[in-house]
């Protein structure tokens, strides 16, 4: 299976993130990148190659042109306010009865623009985000040109990022991009698989009133964890997506393979029903059952039925990376996956 993967990637490292009420280190790390590299190889799964660089024009069918121009200077303005500081982080929102107006400051700003503090700015941000980006782009590329089966190892992930929010480690939605470009190049209808376990709730709102796009989610109940506000059953879609939107959460620390294979099924044939043109599977492996913030119990054999399962509907397949933090096995689960999907 063809990878783009992109070493610029790495340039986003913040030190540390907010978790159960401390400054941790930043799960979501570069090194998530070496392990899956190191298992792409290890495994002989195929072709591993660069980006190209696009233009944030692709980038802006999905992201608020000013949502843009902020992330591509928060650093600089974070660094005036505060040359000592190595990341950006919020801490102030516009919530309930207060004016949603851009403010100038900076640190203002940023709370405008994040749902949460875990999607912290640092001097590398922007190249990174880009560099992701450009995978997911370089990709989905590669699979309109007739390549049956692509892997974007992007990171920082993406489906947390709504058109002017980042949240969830996420900054530039790389699925929700891809998929735009897909039907910006001539395809009818694509159908998104979120696998990961956290509600994709960007990408939800991104094409919450669409309907040619289909987005389906698997991922643990919002009435138990991130991202706590949307994700739940009856958000089906508005105006002309309404049906084009189906969560499927599953309850904390009781969901194995046999209560999640159900699930899909339903996904998949919801999918089927859609006839996409494309499948974007935004693939988080942070359903593995030892994953260090997540309570689903899956195992790395589990991955590999993940992909068989994935490949029975017989699409183009466009596989981004999402979330994932049990690091020494994150490579080896990812390989499961897409070794299932080729197998078939
Ligand atoms: N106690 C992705 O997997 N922290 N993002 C949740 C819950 C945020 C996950 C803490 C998790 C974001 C792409
Ligand atoms: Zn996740």
């Amino acid at each position: 299976m063809l990878t783009i993967y992109s070493e610029q990637q790495k340039l986003h490292n913040p030190a540390r993130e907010f978790l159960g009420g401390d400054l941790v280190p930043y799960l979501e790390s570069p090194k998530r990148l070496d392990y899956v590299l190191e298992a792409l190889q290890d495994n002989n799964l195929g072709r591993i190659e660069w980006p190209e660089s696009f233009s944030t024009g692709p980038i802006a069918r999905v992201h608020r042109p000013d949502y843009i121009e902020f992330l591509e200077t928060a650093w600089q303005r974070w660094h005036q306010t505060y040359p000592e500081s190595t990341q950006a982080s919020p801490y102030c929102f516009p919530h309930r009865g207060l004016r949603h107006v851009v403010p100038e400051q900076i640190e203002g700003a940023l709370g405008y623009y994040s749902m949460d503090l875990t999607a912290p700015v640092v001097e590398g941000t922007w190249t990174a985000i880009r560099a992701s980006v450009d995978c997911a782009l370089t990709a989905q590329k590669r699979v309109l040109d007739g390549e049956p089966v692509a892997f974007a190892l992007c990171r920082p992930p993406g489906h947390h990022a709504s058109g002017d929010l980042m949240a969830g480690y996420c900054f530039f939605n790389n699925a929700a991009i891809a998929t735009q470009a897909f039907l910006d190049q001539g395809a009818d209808k694509v159908a998104i698989l979120d696998v990961d376990y956290h509600h994709g709730h960007g990408t939800q709102a991104i094409f919450y009133s669409r309907n040619d796009v289909l987005f389906a989610s698997l991922h643990a109940d919002p009435r138990q964890d991130y991202p706590h506000y949307l994700g739940h059953e009856d958000e089906t879609g508005d105006g002309a997506g309404l049906g084009f939107n189906l969560n499927l959460p599953l309850p904390l620390h009781v969901t194995g393979w046999a209560e999640y294979r159900r699930a899909l099924e339903v996904a998949l044939g919801r999918i089927g029903e859609f006839e996409p043109d494309y499948l974007v599977v935004s693939l988080g492996l942070d359903t593995y059952e030892r994953d260090p913030i997540s309570f689903f119990n899956i195992t790395t054999p589990d991955f590999l039925e993940l992909g068989h399962c994935l490949a029975a509907l017989k699409k183009p397949t466009l596989f981004v990376l999402e979330g994932g933090y049990a690091l020494e096995v994150l490579g080896n689960n990812t390989v499961a996956v897409l070794e299932g999907f080729s197998a078939f």
